[in-house]
């Protein structure tokens, strides 16, 4: 092994961070087994062999959306075909759904609808909470809560006290996008800057409600831009320790319309993973979302850092929109499959990490 990989280890095992240059060596690297060996080790530290997955399922209530970011497949406007956008008793039946299945967690995003007032989402949330009290509710992202707080003239604190109080658990962590201003103009020109989805961010985590972190990538960016990205949400961690996992998103190019894009190999995947595992030292959780990576990619990741493999979904549009080849659903039991077969111990959580303990289970 090289001296430079012999020389991160030790400052690694001596607690240092990594700096962003050291960040921009490892993505410039060809050593794809040493900086895996690194995110391992440093993996191993804070999770042994656990590997946490969830039963969950995502429910997209509405395809309608005033941006037009040019990565994403899955959002319509009023005169596309496709368009849809779901009423509470198809919302309430998915989530009846999931309750039979055993799921803790609805996972609910949709685009930035032209009309529906704040008053259906704060519904939505009320009705799902009486009917389902055993889901954690974890819906919107920093996007969402600023067009909120715009249509309604309220504070992200006032709009999230609201949400809060109808049944809002915890909040996932798209619309990250990539924070770099050139970039983020050429693939999602009218969506929030990156600044003020970190700002929205923290005032939500000052409000005491957990979020998770994702970055777009394999598109127009360069790794100085991710750097800057892993950058900017490692110094918001520290302010706030709102952040519970980050997870990765590999860009799936089909119908969209990022000029040249072409998708992300296994390599770029898992070297992002793992890189992403060394330079946010205070995340516990790096998530491999297996909708975007394949279930292959993200299986081979758990010996790269990674340490939770998302949930079993059951319905995805998202990334199939874009091309993604992964199944629409995994089980609990491929789920434990999967991390079994790779040596390791699956765990099963709710949304806010604590093990769910079910009787006569397998994991
Ligand atoms: O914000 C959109 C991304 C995100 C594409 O927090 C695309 O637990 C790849 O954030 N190719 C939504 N990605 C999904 C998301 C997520 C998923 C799973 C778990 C969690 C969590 C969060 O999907 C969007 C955007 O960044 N996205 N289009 C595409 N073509």
């Amino acid at each position: 092994m090289s001296r430079f990989f012999d020389q991160l280890r030790e400052r690694i095992d001596h607690g240092e961070r990594l700096s962003d240059e050291d960040a921009l060596a490892l993505f410039a690297s060809r050593d794809l087994l040493a900086i895996g060996e690194l995110a391992a080790r440093a993996n191993r530290r804070k999770n042994g062999d656990r590997v946490y997955f969830n039963v969950n399922r995502h429910v997209n209530y509405t395809n309608l959306c005033v941006n037009r970011c040019t990565f994403c497949a899955f959002c319509r406007r009023v005169e596309d075909e496709g368009c849809y956008t779901l009423t509470l008793n198809d919302i309430l039946a998915r989530a009846n759904e999931a309750v039979a299945a055993g799921a803790t967690e609805l996972h609910m995003v949709g685009g930035l609808h032209p009309d529906l007032p704040f008053d259906f989402y704060l519904e939505m949330l009320a009705t799902l909470k009486a009917d389902a009290p055993q889901l954690h509710l974890k819906a919107f992202t920093a996007v969402e809560i600023d067009y909120f707080a715009r249509m309604t003239g309220q504070s992200i604190s006032s709009v999230i006290e609201e949400l809060r109080q109808a049944g809002l658990d915890s909040m996932p962590g798209g619309g990250a996008e990539i924070f770099a201003a050139e970039v983020r103009q050429q693939i999602c020109p009218e969506k929030i800057s990156g600044e003020r989805w970190l700002e929205v961010v923290e005032e939500i985590h000052r409000c005491g409600l957990k979020t998770n972190a994702t970055m777009l990538f394999g598109h127009l960016e360069s790794d100085a831009d991710r750097v800057d990205h892993l950058s900017r949400l490692r110094a918001l961690q520290d302010a706030t320790g709102g952040f519970q996992a980050f997870i990765p998103l590999a860009f799936q190019p089909d119908n969209t319309r990022v000029p040249g894009a072409v998708g992300v190999g296994g390599v770029d995947a898992l070297k992002t993973l793992a890189i992403s595992r060394l330079y946010l030292d205070n995340f516990e959780h790096i998530k491999a979302y297996w909708v975007m990576l394949g279930l292959k990619i993200a299986q081979v990741s758990l010996c790269f850092g990674v340490n939770d493999l998302d949930g079993t979904v059951v319905e995805e549009k998202i990334g199939h929109e874009a091309g993604s080849e992964a199944p629409q659903e995994m089980s609990r039991e491929e789920l434990c499959s999967l991390i079994r077969k790779a040596g390791r111990i699956p765990v099963e959580r709710d949304t806010l990490y604590r093990e769910v303990a079910r009787g006569g289970s397998d994991a």
